[in-house]
């Protein structure tokens, strides 16, 4: 995915539209230039961030505001960031255009920066799987995202050609709903997908809009396309398959992209959809995760 070129960036952002607190922090994620490392990791419980940077050797900051918790610090000598976003693909939007702006626009006179900062994001999540052979216990790296959110839509972008390729095998493929956001199709960096893939499962991951309906999930409700799990678990183009559910992954890697950043996501499974199983040690598996991508990140 590539941005659509840019025209203007020395007039200042107005007030309503770029929010600094009288602190000169950004208005949600509550940070300043100095409070971020150029490496994130992003996760979606709050509570993970403690969990990643009580392995540092020493943390610099710890800041929150609502759901998003940062901690900043250094593992193996490297300078890290651990952020949360909370849960949902929509609080990406608020967490990728404030990391980008946190670096790349100057926060007291509001302009963008003329010399672009590239920041490195792996998102650190769980997921359930869409495949009989994709088992809980397994890691997975989301080689590309498909969006079933609508975030991305709202933005101008141009789609590289293998993500039109899989979009229109998408299309002939399953009978997407049409009163449904429009999915959209983007790939993760291939730097760090290729970091993160070795020993670990790649595939196309689902983000969805909810944990429930969205994911076909039914307790008391009837969802409107019951059928959804089955047509995604079995589509296929190429050998790229749609391996798992989880609910950020579309737009990270959307507004990644299009903001000039490199992110890739990897997973715990922690539930098999196909065989309607859930594993027993969630627990044991984000731990051993939070290892992998620490040890890959910095070596
Ligand atoms: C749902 O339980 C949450 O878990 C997954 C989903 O993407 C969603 O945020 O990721 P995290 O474990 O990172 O929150
Ligand atoms: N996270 C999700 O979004 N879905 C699952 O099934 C498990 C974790």
């Amino acid at each position: 995915m590539k941005i659509a070129p840019q025209i203007n960036n020395k007039q200042a952002i107005e007030p309503s539209e770029l929010i600094i607190r009288d602190d000169g922090s950004i208005y949600h994620l509550q940070l300043k230039p100095e409070h971020l490392a150029n490496k994130i990791i992003v996760v979606g419980d709050p509570n993970r961030v403690k969990l990643i940077s009580d392995r540092f050797e020493k943390v610099e900051h710890r800041i929150s505001g609502r759901e998003f918790h940062t901690h900043t610090g250094y593992f193996n000598g490297v300078r890290l960031s651990v952020v949360s976003t909370g849960i949902g693909v929509d609080n990406l939007d608020i967490v990728m255009n404030e990391l980008d702006a946190v670096v790349n626009i100057d926060l007291k006179e509001k302009t963008i920066k003329s010399e672009h900062t590239q920041l490195e994001i792996v998102r650190l999540g769980t997921s359930g799987s869409l495949q009989e052979d994709i088992p809980t216990g397994s890691f997975l790296v989301s080689e590309y995202a498909i969006g079933f959110d609508g975030v991305l839509n709202f933005y101008e972008k141009q789609h590289d050609e293998d993500e039109i390729q899989l979009m229109k095998a998408f299309h002939e493929q399953i009978d997407y709903p049409t009163v449904l956001p429009l999915p959209y199709l983007v790939k993760g960096d291939k730097d760090l997908v290729d970091l993160l893939a070795p020993g670990n499962i790649k595939g196309i991951t689902a983000t969805a809009s909810g944990f429930y309906g969205p994911q076909g999930r039914k307790l008391r409700l009837d969802t409107l396309f019951p059928t959804q799990n089955e047509s995604l678990g079995k589509f296929n183009f190429n050998g790229h398959r749609i391996t798992n559910f989880e609910m950020e992954t579309s737009s990270l890697y959307g507004l990644s992209a299009l903001l000039g950043h490199k992110a890739s996501t990897v997973c715990a499974i922690i539930a098999n959809r196909y065989r309607k199983e859930f594993t027993e040690h969630p627990s044991e598996l984000i731990s051993e995760l939070i290892d992998m991508v620490l040890e890959r990140l910095t070596s």
